[in-house]
Protein backbone atom coordinates (compact mmCIF):
# COMPACT_ATOMS: atom_id res chain seq x y z
CA UNK A 1 0.00 0.00 0.00
CA UNK A 2 1.31 3.69 -0.70
CA UNK A 3 0.73 5.89 2.58
CA UNK A 4 0.49 9.40 3.04
CA UNK A 5 1.03 10.76 6.16
CA UNK A 6 -1.26 13.75 7.49
CA UNK A 7 0.47 15.31 10.86
CA UNK A 8 4.32 15.50 11.30
CA UNK A 9 3.79 15.26 14.95
CA UNK A 10 4.75 12.71 17.77
CA UNK A 11 2.65 10.12 16.07
CA UNK A 12 2.89 10.79 12.62
CA UNK A 13 6.60 10.72 12.80
CA UNK A 14 6.37 7.62 14.75
CA UNK A 15 4.10 5.54 12.12
CA UNK A 16 5.87 7.33 9.03
CA UNK A 17 8.87 5.73 10.00
CA UNK A 18 7.88 2.45 11.17
CA UNK A 19 6.32 2.08 7.40
CA UNK A 20 9.23 3.32 6.12
CA UNK A 21 11.64 0.67 7.88
CA UNK A 22 9.38 -2.00 6.54
CA UNK A 23 10.00 -0.56 3.25
CA UNK A 24 6.37 0.51 2.60
CA UNK A 25 5.96 3.57 0.00
CA UNK A 26 5.48 6.84 2.50
CA UNK A 27 5.07 10.33 1.86
CA UNK A 28 4.59 13.56 4.54
CA UNK A 29 1.63 15.93 3.46
CA UNK A 30 2.59 19.09 4.76
CA UNK A 31 2.37 22.65 4.69
CA UNK A 32 5.90 23.09 3.39
CA UNK A 33 7.20 20.80 0.34
CA UNK A 34 10.59 19.33 1.19
CA UNK A 35 11.62 16.30 -1.06
CA UNK A 36 13.66 13.63 0.61
CA UNK A 37 12.70 14.92 4.17
CA UNK A 38 14.72 13.32 6.87
CA UNK A 39 12.64 11.42 9.55
CA UNK A 40 14.87 10.45 12.55
CA UNK A 41 13.24 7.52 14.98
CA UNK A 42 15.03 6.61 18.00
CA UNK A 43 13.96 3.27 19.17
CA UNK A 44 13.19 2.18 22.56
CA UNK A 45 16.57 0.59 22.34
CA UNK A 46 17.85 4.30 21.97
CA UNK A 47 18.92 3.09 18.57
CA UNK A 48 18.88 6.29 15.85
CA UNK A 49 17.63 5.52 12.21
CA UNK A 50 16.89 7.88 9.73
CA UNK A 51 14.73 7.46 6.88
CA UNK A 52 14.19 9.53 3.51
CA UNK A 53 11.05 10.62 2.62
CA UNK A 54 8.95 13.18 0.16
CA UNK A 55 7.07 16.18 2.63
CA UNK A 56 4.49 16.92 -0.35
CA UNK A 57 1.99 19.72 0.15
CA UNK A 58 -1.02 17.98 -1.82
CA UNK A 59 -2.41 14.99 -1.33
CA UNK A 60 -0.64 11.79 -4.27
CA UNK A 61 -3.37 10.64 -6.59
CA UNK A 62 -1.91 7.06 -6.05
CA UNK A 63 -2.19 6.87 -2.51
CA UNK A 64 -4.08 3.84 -0.39
CA UNK A 65 -4.11 5.14 2.86
CA UNK A 66 -4.23 8.86 4.29
CA UNK A 67 -3.36 7.94 7.99
CA UNK A 68 -4.83 11.76 10.05
CA UNK A 69 -2.41 12.18 12.90
CA UNK A 70 -3.40 15.53 13.39
CA UNK A 71 -4.74 16.71 16.75
CA UNK A 72 -8.73 16.68 16.75
CA UNK A 73 -9.45 20.35 16.70
CA UNK A 74 -7.01 20.79 13.18
CA UNK A 75 -9.05 17.65 11.31
CA UNK A 76 -11.73 19.62 10.05
CA UNK A 77 -10.12 22.55 9.18
CA UNK A 78 -7.62 20.69 7.31
CA UNK A 79 -10.32 18.66 5.90
CA UNK A 80 -11.94 22.19 4.37
CA UNK A 81 -9.28 22.60 2.48
CA UNK A 82 -8.07 19.52 0.79
CA UNK A 83 -11.34 17.38 0.54
CA UNK A 84 -11.42 18.64 -3.41
CA UNK A 85 -8.39 16.57 -3.79
CA UNK A 86 -8.93 14.00 -2.78
CA UNK A 87 -9.36 10.90 -4.87
CA UNK A 88 -12.81 8.47 -4.39
CA UNK A 89 -10.33 5.16 -3.84
CA UNK A 90 -8.54 7.15 -0.98
CA UNK A 91 -8.91 5.31 2.49
CA UNK A 92 -8.38 7.79 5.00
CA UNK A 93 -7.45 6.82 9.02
CA UNK A 94 -8.24 9.10 11.90
CA UNK A 95 -5.99 8.62 14.72
CA UNK A 96 -6.45 11.51 17.65
CA UNK A 97 -7.51 12.23 21.01
CA UNK A 98 -11.10 12.39 21.75
CA UNK A 99 -13.89 12.36 19.74
CA UNK A 100 -16.49 14.07 17.33
CA UNK A 101 -14.47 14.76 14.13
CA UNK A 102 -16.02 11.44 12.21
CA UNK A 103 -19.68 13.14 11.57
CA UNK A 104 -18.38 16.16 10.30
CA UNK A 105 -15.61 14.45 7.82
CA UNK A 106 -18.18 12.14 6.70
CA UNK A 107 -20.90 14.53 5.84
CA UNK A 108 -18.02 16.36 3.86
CA UNK A 109 -16.70 13.54 2.18
CA UNK A 110 -20.01 11.27 2.03
CA UNK A 111 -18.59 8.23 -0.45
CA UNK A 112 -14.99 7.87 1.74
CA UNK A 113 -14.04 5.39 3.19
CA UNK A 114 -13.14 6.69 6.37
CA UNK A 115 -11.69 4.69 9.36
CA UNK A 116 -10.88 5.34 13.49
CA UNK A 117 -8.06 4.08 14.76
CA UNK A 118 -6.73 4.63 18.49
CA UNK A 119 -3.03 4.22 19.77
CA UNK A 120 -1.45 3.89 23.08
CA UNK A 121 1.95 3.90 21.53
CA UNK A 122 3.97 6.12 23.59
CA UNK A 123 6.06 9.35 21.56
CA UNK A 124 7.86 12.19 21.76
CA UNK A 125 8.85 14.96 19.47
CA UNK A 126 12.26 16.05 20.60
CA UNK A 127 12.37 18.16 17.29
CA UNK A 128 11.06 18.71 13.96
CA UNK A 129 10.92 15.42 12.14
CA UNK A 130 12.73 13.49 15.11
CA UNK A 131 10.53 11.37 17.12
CA UNK A 132 11.53 8.89 19.89
CA UNK A 133 9.51 5.36 21.01
CA UNK A 134 9.10 6.41 24.47
CA UNK A 135 6.34 3.33 25.14
CA UNK A 136 5.09 0.24 23.60
CA UNK A 137 1.31 0.04 22.78
CA UNK A 138 -1.53 -1.31 20.62
CA UNK A 139 -3.18 0.38 17.72
CA UNK A 140 -6.91 -0.73 17.12
CA UNK A 141 -8.35 0.47 14.08
CA UNK A 142 -11.91 0.07 12.87
CA UNK A 143 -15.06 1.52 10.90
CA UNK A 144 -18.36 -0.19 8.63
CA UNK A 145 -18.87 -3.15 8.50
CA UNK A 146 -19.01 -3.21 5.16
CA UNK A 147 -15.08 -2.22 4.38
CA UNK A 148 -13.81 -4.52 6.94
CA UNK A 149 -11.61 -6.64 4.42
CA UNK A 150 -10.08 -3.26 3.47
CA UNK A 151 -9.59 -2.21 7.11
CA UNK A 152 -8.30 -5.42 8.10
CA UNK A 153 -5.82 -5.19 5.04
CA UNK A 154 -4.42 -1.81 6.59
CA UNK A 155 -4.25 -3.13 9.83
CA UNK A 156 -2.33 -6.22 8.77
CA UNK A 157 0.50 -3.28 7.32
CA UNK A 158 0.36 -1.48 10.99
CA UNK A 159 0.88 -4.18 12.60
CA UNK A 160 3.89 -5.45 10.60
CA UNK A 161 5.09 -1.51 11.40
CA UNK A 162 4.19 -1.41 15.05
CA UNK A 163 3.13 -4.48 16.47
CA UNK A 164 0.40 -5.08 18.24
CA UNK A 165 -2.05 -3.50 15.77
CA UNK A 166 -5.69 -4.81 15.01
CA UNK A 167 -8.80 -4.60 13.59
CA UNK A 168 -11.87 -4.65 15.94
CA UNK A 169 -15.41 -5.00 14.69
CA UNK A 170 -16.32 -2.38 17.25
CA UNK A 171 -14.32 0.51 17.31
CA UNK A 172 -16.51 2.76 18.60
CA UNK A 173 -16.35 1.05 22.24
CA UNK A 174 -12.46 1.21 21.78
CA UNK A 175 -12.78 4.71 21.52
CA UNK A 176 -14.82 5.54 24.32
CA UNK A 177 -12.68 4.15 26.70
CA UNK A 178 -9.93 5.71 24.87
CA UNK A 179 -11.77 8.81 25.45
CA UNK A 180 -12.63 7.83 29.14
CA UNK A 181 -8.74 8.01 30.03
CA UNK A 182 -7.87 11.00 28.23
CA UNK A 183 -11.09 12.51 30.56
CA UNK A 184 -9.77 11.26 33.73
CA UNK A 185 -6.03 12.25 33.39
CA UNK A 186 -5.79 14.67 30.76
CA UNK A 187 -7.57 17.50 32.40
CA UNK A 188 -6.10 16.60 36.24
CA UNK A 189 -2.60 16.47 34.80
CA UNK A 190 -3.17 20.17 32.77
CA UNK A 191 -4.46 22.12 35.43
CA UNK A 192 -2.08 20.54 38.37
CA UNK A 193 0.99 20.33 35.62
CA UNK A 194 2.03 16.98 37.27
CA UNK A 195 2.84 13.54 35.73
CA UNK A 196 0.38 11.51 34.95
CA UNK A 197 1.96 8.91 37.49
CA UNK A 198 1.68 11.47 40.19
CA UNK A 199 -2.55 11.42 39.69
CA UNK A 200 -1.77 8.04 41.73
CA UNK A 201 -0.82 9.89 44.97
CA UNK A 202 -4.38 9.65 47.16
CA UNK A 203 -5.83 13.07 46.98
CA UNK A 204 -6.41 12.51 43.36
CA UNK A 205 -8.09 9.06 44.32
CA UNK A 206 -12.24 11.34 45.18
CA UNK A 207 -11.21 13.15 41.83
CA UNK A 208 -10.90 9.72 39.82
CA UNK A 209 -13.35 7.80 41.18
CA UNK A 210 -15.75 10.96 40.60
CA UNK A 211 -15.03 10.78 36.36
CA UNK A 212 -15.43 7.29 36.27
CA UNK A 213 -18.58 7.82 37.82
CA UNK A 214 -19.74 10.64 35.56
CA UNK A 215 -18.47 9.18 32.54
CA UNK A 216 -19.84 5.80 32.95
CA UNK A 217 -23.68 7.62 33.60
CA UNK A 218 -22.80 8.75 29.44
CA UNK A 219 -21.24 5.87 28.18
CA UNK A 220 -24.04 3.27 29.45
CA UNK A 221 -26.59 5.38 27.59
CA UNK A 222 -24.31 5.06 24.45
CA UNK A 223 -24.81 1.32 25.32
CA UNK A 224 -21.73 0.73 26.31
CA UNK A 225 -21.16 -1.59 29.20
CA UNK A 226 -18.34 -0.17 31.20
CA UNK A 227 -18.42 -0.21 35.22
CA UNK A 228 -17.27 3.15 36.88
CA UNK A 229 -14.71 0.64 38.95
CA UNK A 230 -12.86 -1.42 35.60
CA UNK A 231 -12.88 2.20 34.45
CA UNK A 232 -10.84 3.67 37.52
CA UNK A 233 -8.45 0.73 37.43
CA UNK A 234 -7.70 0.70 33.45
CA UNK A 235 -6.87 4.41 34.31
CA UNK A 236 -5.03 3.65 37.33
CA UNK A 237 -3.15 1.18 34.90
CA UNK A 238 -2.57 3.57 31.72
CA UNK A 239 -1.25 6.42 35.02
CA UNK A 240 1.24 3.68 36.13
CA UNK A 241 2.26 2.89 32.43
CA UNK A 242 2.82 6.28 31.87
CA UNK A 243 3.97 7.23 35.00
CA UNK A 244 7.33 9.62 33.89
CA UNK A 245 5.24 11.36 31.28
CA UNK A 246 3.31 14.29 30.87
CA UNK A 247 0.05 13.95 29.15
CA UNK A 248 -0.58 15.89 25.87
CA UNK A 249 -2.85 18.25 27.65
CA UNK A 250 -0.33 18.84 30.28
CA UNK A 251 2.06 19.70 27.19
CA UNK A 252 -0.37 21.67 25.35
CA UNK A 253 -1.40 23.71 28.16
CA UNK A 254 2.60 24.48 29.44
CA UNK A 255 3.76 25.34 26.10
CA UNK A 256 0.97 27.69 25.33
CA UNK A 257 -0.28 25.79 22.39
CA UNK A 258 -4.50 25.02 21.44
CA UNK A 259 -5.40 21.58 23.01
CA UNK A 260 -7.71 19.18 23.20
CA UNK A 261 -10.32 19.85 25.72
CA UNK A 262 -13.60 20.27 23.18
CA UNK A 263 -12.94 17.27 21.51
CA UNK A 264 -12.24 15.13 24.94
CA UNK A 265 -14.25 17.11 28.18
CA UNK A 266 -16.31 18.88 25.76
CA UNK A 267 -17.38 15.91 23.81
CA UNK A 268 -18.75 13.92 27.05
CA UNK A 269 -20.43 16.97 27.97
CA UNK A 270 -22.28 17.08 24.84
CA UNK A 271 -23.47 13.87 24.76
CA UNK A 272 -24.12 14.35 28.81
CA UNK A 273 -26.34 17.67 27.50
CA UNK A 274 -28.53 15.52 24.79
CA UNK A 275 -29.24 12.99 27.91
CA UNK A 276 -29.72 15.69 30.05
CA UNK A 277 -27.34 14.62 32.64
CA UNK A 278 -25.88 16.47 35.00
CA UNK A 279 -21.90 16.05 34.97
CA UNK A 280 -20.61 18.63 37.47
CA UNK A 281 -17.11 17.42 37.89
CA UNK A 282 -16.53 16.85 34.20
CA UNK A 283 -18.14 20.36 33.79
CA UNK A 284 -15.87 22.47 36.51
CA UNK A 285 -12.68 20.56 35.07
CA UNK A 286 -14.01 21.72 31.24
CA UNK A 287 -13.94 25.04 32.21
CA UNK A 288 -10.75 24.59 34.62
CA UNK A 289 -9.02 24.04 31.63
CA UNK A 290 -10.85 26.42 29.39
CA UNK A 291 -9.63 29.44 31.40
CA UNK A 292 -6.07 28.04 30.82
CA UNK A 293 -6.56 27.59 27.10
CA UNK A 294 -4.86 30.01 24.74
O1 LIG B 1 -3.32 9.72 25.55
C1 LIG B 1 -2.73 10.22 26.48
C2 LIG B 1 -2.34 11.63 26.33
O2 LIG B 1 -1.41 12.09 26.96
O3 LIG B 1 -3.00 12.31 25.54
C3 LIG B 1 -2.50 9.44 27.73
C4 LIG B 1 -3.11 8.07 27.59
C5 LIG B 1 -3.13 10.14 28.89
C6 LIG B 1 -1.05 9.19 28.03
O4 LIG B 1 -0.39 10.30 28.49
Amino acid sequence: MKWQILGAGAIGCLFASHLAKQKHRVSLLTKIKQLNQAVQLTELTGHQLQFKMDALTEIQHDADVLLVCLKAFQVLPAFNVLHRQIPSSLNIVLMHNGMGTLAPLQQLLPKQRIFCATTTHGALLTAKFNVRHTGVGNTILGGQRQDKAVGQAIACELDQALSNSSWSDNIQEKLWLKLAINCAINPLTAIHQIKNGELLQPQFRPMLTQICQEFCQVASLQGLALTPETLLEQVQQVAQATAANFSSMNRDIYHGRPNENEAILGYLLQCAQQHHINLPLCQQLYQQVQRLSV
